[in-house]
């Protein structure tokens, strides 16, 4: 019998090198929602971070230059931030080749503002970000990374912070707040004596009377912070259920106002904090967690959306399977120690394989603002190639994508995604180059409002 052969679809690309030229290109410019960094906008004044300085003390590069100089952790920290970023220039960039992923992305960075990676200081680089006007240096940022709107770590228990919030200054509409938990579910011993002092009525020993007034504490900030969601960090070896007091944080206070205020709650599991002390913020390390705690959770509670990101790479097969099992999961992002291009790739890979394009592929954990130009370039590049083997092999198996298709798959995961996660962004002012035109925003009178998920 006679099969008669389908016609192409209009505009579907059955060439594979226009296929991959269009995959980039779409990859490259689709503006992103960054779901987690720990960047604050210009309005927190110097917490606000950018600058060469930074950059090089971000303590990815410190642990890097333990490893190559004798100074040693005690001397580095009596050091000021100046003589810091002199040494890991000295260390890093001039006595060795910058291979490590943080040290590449360093000369991204530097080679996309037009500054000398190979010089033999960094004088010229911090002449450059001396002469800048933050507002119009956030904005250019912003535009080489092309990054719409950035997702901050708003802690409620920093005090610093607070004042900031509290003086109810416009925060630029690009920066978005997240509620942060961890001070609740990870210390509760410490952060109940804080929530005292405030003039809470809380006792260590939880009871439902320190379980309301928590919620009511958290209440106000989310209130005044408007965050697009919650998250928490969670050690390796978290478990659900439990009979301990982060247990009970998370059953009393933090999925109750999670619900109450409709507001999808992000967990980063599988940190071992202070592996070694003696670096600080450095020193943190990374375990095996339980997959299984987040699908018990994600099966109680099965009206909370959750975002998950695991930390290591022995976890992320696991929770592409979770993800399959339970709708109301959403991975996201490859964190910290994951992300380098070798581990990305593997990881976005084996989501599209998984999971299709519902999935986050990728957040930036930036801390330093220039950041987002390298963290972005580099992940772009890596998912464009993950996406380009999936398209092409679908071409094999006898469908061609179009043009058209490959941008609804890329905006999917670079912000649809989130965006229906957390029930969309407040409206912000037009983006010029960068903007997306079509995309859910808020209305302005929903502002105050976070969908319920
Ligand atoms: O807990 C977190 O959000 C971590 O991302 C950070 O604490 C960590 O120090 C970091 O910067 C990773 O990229
Ligand atoms: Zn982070």
């Amino acid at each position: 019998m006679m099969t008669m052969e389908k016609p192409p679809e209009r505009g579907a690309l059955p060439d594979v090198t226009q296929l991959r030229r269009e995959v980039t290109e779409v990859v490259k410019t689709t503006p992103v929602i960054d779901v987690h960094t720990h960047l604050l906008a210009p309005q927190f004044g110097e917490m606000s971070l950018f600058g060469i300085d930074e950059l090089l003390t971000y303590h990815y590069l410190i642990v890097e230059t333990f490893r190559s100089s004798e100074v040693k952790p005690e001397l580095f920290w009596r050091m000021n931030m100046v003589e810091q970023a002199d040494l890991v220039w000295k260390t890093l960039f001039i006595e060795n080749t910058p291979l490590s992923e943080a040290t590449r992305g360093v000369v991204t960075v530097l080679n996309a503002l037009g500054l000398d990676a190979e010089a033999a200081d960094v004088s010229e680089a911090r002449a450059f970000f001396r002469s800048r006007k933050l507002s119009e240096h956030v904005d250019h940022v912003l535009d080489l990374a092309r990054v719409s709107d950035v997702v901050m770590t708003n802690d409620p228990f920093n005090a610093q912070e607070a004042r900031v919030w509290e003086t109810g200054v416009d925060i630029d509409k690009r920066f978005h707040a997240t509620l942060r938990m961890d001070r609740l579910v990870n210390d509760w011993e410490h952060t109940s004596a804080r929530l005292s002092q405030l003039g809470y009525e809380v006792e260590t020993r939880g009871s439902a009377k320190t379980a309301a007034e928590v919620r009511r504490f958290l209440a106000k900030w989310v209130a005044v912070m408007k965050p697009v969601c919650m998250a928490v960090s969670l050690p390796a070896e978290f478990k659900f259920p439990d009979n301990d007091a982060r247990d009970w944080v998370l059953r009393e206070v933090a999925l109750p106002t999670a619900r109450e205020h409709g507001l999808a709650l992000a967990l980063m599991v599988g940190v071992r904090r202070g592996v070694n002390p003696a670096l600080r913020v450095a020193g943190d390390g990374v375990g095996r967690a339980d997959v299984g705690a987040l699908e018990r959770m994600c099966a109680e509670y099965s009206d909370v959306r959750f975002l998950a990101t695991f930390l290591s790479r022995e976890n992320q097969h696991e929770l592409c399977v979770a993800a399959r099992k339970f709708s109301n999961l959403m991975p996201f992002g490859c964190w910290w120690f994951l992300n380098n291009p070798s581990i990305i790739s593997e990881i976005t890979r084996e989501r599209l394989e998984l999971l299709g394009t519902s999935f986050i592929p990728q957040h930036s954990d930036a801390r330093i603002l220039e950041q987002l130009i390298y963290k972005w370039q580099h992940s772009r590049d890596l998912i464009a190639e993950s996406l380009c083997e999936s398209y092409e092999r679908l071409l094999h198996s006898g469908r061609a994508v179009t043009r058209q298709q490959i941008e609804r798959d890329v905006t999917r995961m670079l912000r649809g995604n989130f965006l229906d996660w957390v029930g969309g962004l407040p409206s912000r002012p037009v983006m010029e180059p960068s903007a997306l035109t079509a995309e859910k925003v808020r209305q302005p009178d929903e502002t105050d409002v976070v969908t319920t998920c």
